[in-house]
């Protein structure tokens, strides 16, 4: 097997400048990388956007300092292995023995399904879908997930229910500029995905008009002609109303809806049975004049786009929430031509293609189902085994750590994530992970999750490892390794050929390169509803990605369902669920503000690798608490000063920042901070029955200002709680 060329092979230093791709976000910005002398004469990695279709050569700021975190000298260069209660230097034989062997152990003691195995959406698609394979073949348990559940779930349950297949964005990013209305619902591109922003711009310039729907007027909502601050968690029926509006003033297109879809008549049934607009507009917490606007805007306009992003989807209802904006899609008749379309904002660098390979709980390569006979067949002939070899479908990722609590899963491998903050009610989470038999972490970094581990496998980061990932419109990109593997750190993937070696599995896992993965992939992938049989390594070279699905006839257009939807009939399905206002957002005199929460343009996810890049950290240093100036005043809480965020399920603490840039009924906080100051603390366990996704972003909270102790928020911001286990903890 070949490995990673060390640093000290490579001279100890930088190959030559060369390309490569943003780790962070979903537009997957190209970066040029260089050597720059620095004024004191030393030497410095500098990142300049590379031309490229999808991000045009612009490169955000966490895309400009990223390299920062790859080259900190917090990277793990050796694996580690817990003794006597600290984790401590070990050889690669050593800690991989020790993996292995607490795989075995609990397999033989309690089964395969005894061991669980929690990927990510940063893995490349040869990983992630590696990772799908060692799970169910090396390992030989139904329990894998990813954090992408927390992510896509919502939208991708919606996008295959309506359409027969999810795909990020159904158009090209070059078809934005085409689109006369845009509505952003719930997503805050400009911080998010901000090198997009131009497309919207040109839009704009173009006439359209910009509609956004968010609770707060964010950087995104400057950008908008019109801005619903929608109470959060009534997405669903905000998206209701306008549909109603539609039909009244006859904004919809019967040809297309008698031609390509299925469902409308029940839909129409249930809309004039509906609450009236202006109940809806109060539920809502918008007036019934916006709603009726932004109907028009959207109805009357012979091109429009829906784009919707977590904060419609991260909800106990985010399934039906997206449905009702594609019933929006589908009843004017906005998709499969240009200017036209839905899109669902993935966000992580490979979301996307993170979604269709295999590490989600129910599904196999390109985008099978586990549960179907055909699918199933189909992947073991490629595996070269029996059918009955492949476990059934598992559980989400949240529903992992309940099963971990039980003492179901008494093993567990994370790849790429950092669960213990990510997750909704960590408390749970916390004491689920200090019950495990053996944690085992492959990471850049001692991430929070690291922490707890019994092993830590070092591995290589975005300048380092080859692969492939597939950005927010289903472009698949080659990410070439530029610079070589830090200390020992290894390629996930050799890990996981390693693992499934030394448990007896050599066969299929003998691979000696990423490409020779991806070759497997695209065979298992062929005739999937995620096609990449027609992709290979050296057309990426050449070309500046390629769109999925792609098969043997070549395709790779980026304009979906020009004359067909993907379902058999070729038809896509309206959604008339009966209206429902979940019990669960409700607000109370206990619990009397709602909590919602997201992103800051400078921070990534839990912050592990932003948090290591000091020009990043320097924006933004601490988590604080976004709340209108009455509600603070109500409460007597002052600019700048801790404040205590409590709901049923936890405390976490931040400082306030009072605006009045967003509604009085909610507060908001960002979700890059672990520790005391991790929102996650406080958000509740309530899962999405179609999708299991949480509930994220609605939690009723009470909030107290805790001036009197800051102190208190401060140590606990900087250190983690100790486990019961007396596991580790951060100094
Ligand atoms: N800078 C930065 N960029 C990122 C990331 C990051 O961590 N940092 N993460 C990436 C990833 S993995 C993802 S998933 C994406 C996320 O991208 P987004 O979904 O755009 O990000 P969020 O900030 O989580 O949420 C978007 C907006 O939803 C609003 N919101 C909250 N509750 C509601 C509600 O009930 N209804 C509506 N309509 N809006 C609501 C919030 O106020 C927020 O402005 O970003 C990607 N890009
Ligand atoms: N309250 C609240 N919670 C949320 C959200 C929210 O909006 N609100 N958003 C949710 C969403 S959308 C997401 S995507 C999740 C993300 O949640 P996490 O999965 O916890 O996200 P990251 O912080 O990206 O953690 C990734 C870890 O993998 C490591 N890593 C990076 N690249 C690689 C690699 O190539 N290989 C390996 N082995 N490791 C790597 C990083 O160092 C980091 O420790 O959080 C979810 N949690
Ligand atoms: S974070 Fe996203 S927008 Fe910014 S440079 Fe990276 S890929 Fe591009
Ligand atoms: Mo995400």
């Amino acid at each position: 097997m070949s490995s990673p060329l060390t640093e000290t092979e490579a001279g100890g230093r930088a190959f030559a400048a060369g390309q490569t791709q943003c780790p962070f976000c979903s537009v997957q910005c190209k970066i040029k990388l260089e050597d720059a002398p620095t004024p004191e004469g030393g030497a410095a990695l500098r990142a300049r956007g590379d031309d490229n279709a999808a991000s045009e050569g612009r490169l955000c700021v966490k895309g400009q300092q990223a390299h920062q975190h790859a080259v900190s000298r917090e990277r793990l260069r050796y694996p580690m292995i817990r003794r006597e209660g600290r984790l401590v230097r070990a050889s690669w034989a050593e800690a991989m023995e020790a993996a292995v062997k607490l795989f075995a152990d609990s397999s033989e003691r309690y089964g395969p399904d005894s061991v669980g195995v929690y990927g990510g959406g940063s893995l490349t698609n040869e990983t992630a879908y590696l990772l799908g394979k060692f799970a169910r073949l090396a390992l030989g348990t139904k329990y894998i997930d990813y954090n992408g559940r927390f992510c896509m779930s919502a939208a991708a349950s919606a996008g295959s229910k309506t359409f027969g297949l999810d795909r990020g964005l159904t158009f090209r990013l070059s078809d934005i500029p085409q689109a006369s209305c845009i509505v952003l619902a719930g997503t805050n591109l400009a911080e998010c995905q901000p090198t997009l922003m131009p497309y919207f711009n040109r839009a704009r310039e173009n006439g359209a008009s910009i509609i956004v729907i968010d609770p707060r007027a964010t950087s995104t909502a400057a950008a908008s002609d019109l801005h619903l601050a929608v109470r959060p968690g009534t997405d669903a029926a905000l998206a209701a109303g306008m549909l109603q509006v539609l039909l009244e003033e006859g904004l919809i297109d019967e040809t297309f809806i008698d031609s390509r879809t299925r469902g409308f008549e029940e839909l129409k049934q249930r809309t004039l049975g509906q609450m009236p607009l202006a109940q809806t507009a109060a539920f809502c917490g918008v007036d019934e004049e916006s709603i009726r606007q932004a109907a028009r805007l959207y109805g009357r306009a012979p091109t429009g786009m829906i784009l919707t992003a977590r904060g419609v989807e991260q909800q106990t209802d985010g399934h039906l929430a997206v449905r009702e904006f594609l019933n929006l899609v589908l009843a004017t008749g906005k998709i499969g031509r240009e200017g036209c379309g839905y899109g669902a904002i993935t966000g992580q660098g490979n979301g996307q293609g993170g979604r269709e390979h295999g590490q989600k709980a129910d599904q196999l390569p390109g985008y099978r189902s586990i549960t179907n006979t055909a699918d199933r067949a189909y992947i073991a002939s490629v595996w070269g085994v029996e059918p009955e070899r492949i476990p059934g479908a598992g559980v989400s990722a949240y529903e992992m750590m309940e099963r971990i609590h039980r003492k179901e899963i008494r093993t567990l491998l994370v790849m790429g994530s950092n669960p213990v903050v990510s997750n909704p009610n960590i408390v749970l989470v916390e004491e689920s992970l200090a019950k495990l038999d053996g944690l085992i972490v492959a990471d850049l970094f001692l991430s929070e999750t690291a922490l707890l581990a019994d092993i830590v496998l070092p591995v290589t980061s975005y300048l380092e490892n080859e692969g492939t990932l597939t950005n927010l419109e289903g472009r698949v990109l080659l990410r070439e390794a530029v610079r070589p593997a830090v200390g020992e750190a290894r390629h996930d993937w050799m890990i996981l050929c390693e693992a499934a070696q030394r448990l007896g599995h050599a066969d299929g896992f003998r691979f000696r390169s990423a490409e020779e993965i991806f070759d497997e992939l695209r065979l298992a992938s062929r005739g999937g509803l995620a096609d990449y049989y027609g992709i290979t390594y050296e057309r990426l070279r050449q070309e500046e990605g390629v769109y999925w699905p792609c098969g043997e006839q070549g395709g790779g257009g980026g304009l979906m369902f020009e004359q067909d939807f993907a379902h058999e009939d070729g038809r896509a399905v309206f959604s008339s669920p009966p209206q429902t206002v979940s019990d669960t957002k409700a607000v109370s005199p206990a619990y009397p503000l709602i909590l919602t929460n997201g992103r800051v343009l400078s921070h990534y996810l839990t912050g592990v690798q932003t948090h290591r890049s000091p020009v990043l950290e320097a924006r933004e240093a601490a988590a604080f608490l976004e709340m209108h100036p009455f509600a603070a005043g109500r409460i007597g809480v002052r600019e700048g000063e801790w404040v205590r965020i409590e709901s049923e399920a936890g405390t976490f603490y931040a400082r306030s920042r009072l605006t009045s840039k967003i509604r009085e009924d909610t507060v908001f906080a960002p979700m890059h901070w672990g520790g005391a100051q991790n929102v996650n603390r406080a958000t509740l366990p309530h899962l999405d029955p179609h999708c299991k996704m949480p509930g994220f972003k609605t939690t009723p909270v009470r909030v107290t200002s805790c001036a009197a102790a800051p102190e208190e928020a401060v140590r606990l911001g900087r250190s983690l709680v100790r486990s019961p286990q007396g596991r580790a903890t951060r100094e």
